[in-house]
């Protein structure tokens, strides 16, 4: 699995999220993804048009944007065609499954509507998946689950990310991958987005953990990047997406051995 590309694995998958991905992947070469947690819409969709050359996949947290509104859905809509990336809310749902439905298809940002990948935790068992999966599964979108977390002293470790993997398993058709920090030992093939991922910084002074993309894609066997304020943080931003996009390709190239 490790030796193969993108688009082969893309074979492996009916997820039509997860097959998108893996495609565009290859075809922009690239496998960053910036995580966008800025707090207002011009921040936002900024962020959006000026790396999406650079990125797969742009992650959002839409709950934090003060001044979100339909407008602002329209235009990262068109910046995902513009740009060709594939929108990830990073929503973390934990609620049991007819929650969860409701919070994934309605109320403000009712995020089914325009986030093609969102995630969920395996907490509250399989119900969670169920619930998201029946307003998904018709509109082709794709699940994450969180099999582990970046931060210091997560509670997702051992028997609970087994069962997060066992739970992934059962439900194929709607859950195509992970946000995890390593590769997991199953025969399926799973797609692993990884956060926490920095070139300088160790840690953040709030519990976050930063390992180098190429610990988290050769080491680690991961497939995605995903880069939060060691892009936005200080300095040129597109230079910034330039460099964690090149260190991020050249490890799945040594990996794949095309380098
Ligand atoms: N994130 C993590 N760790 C996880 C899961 N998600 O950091 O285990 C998310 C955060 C943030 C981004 O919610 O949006 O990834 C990391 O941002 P950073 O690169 O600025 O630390």
């Amino acid at each position: 699995l490790l030796a193969k590309t993108y688009t082969q694995r893309a074979e492996a998958h009916t997820n039509a999220a997860a097959v998108r991905l893996l495609r565009l992947m290859d075809a922009k070469k690239t496998n960053l993804s910036v995580a966008a947690d800025v707090t207002t819409k011009k921040e936002l969709l900024h962020l959006a048009d000026a790396l999406g050359p650079y990125i797969c996949v742009f992650k959002t947290h839409i709950d934090i944007v003060t001044d979100f509104d339909q407008d602002l859905v329209d235009q990262l809509e068109k910046l995902a065609e513009k740009h060709s990336f594939l929108i990830f809310e990073d929503r973390k749902f934990a609620d049991i499954g007819n929650t969860v439905k409701l919070q994934y298809s309605a109320g403000v940002y009712r995020i089914a509507s325009w986030s093609h990948i969102t995630n969920a935790h395996p907490l509250p068992g399989e119900g969670i998946v169920k619930g998201l999966a029946e307003v998904g599964m018709p509109l082709s979108r794709g699940l994450l689950l969180l099999a582990e977390m970046s931060s210091q002293g997560s509670l997702a470790t051992g028997s609970y990310t087994l069962e997060a993997v066992r739970m992934a398993q059962r439900n194929r058709d709607f859950v195509f991958g992970f946000i995890g920090q390593q590769r997991m030992d199953v025969p399926e093939d799973f797609v692993y987005l990884t956060p926490g991922v920095g070139l300088e910084a160790k840690g953040d002074g709030l519990g976050q953990q930063y390992r180098t993309p190429e610990q988290v894609i050769l080491d680690s066997g991961c497939d995605v990047i995903i880069v939060g304020r060691g892009i936005y943080g200080s300095g040129d931003i597109a230079a910034n997406a330039q460099r964690y996009r090149e260190a991020g390709w050249n490890a799945y190239l040594k990996r794949t051995g095309q380098l």
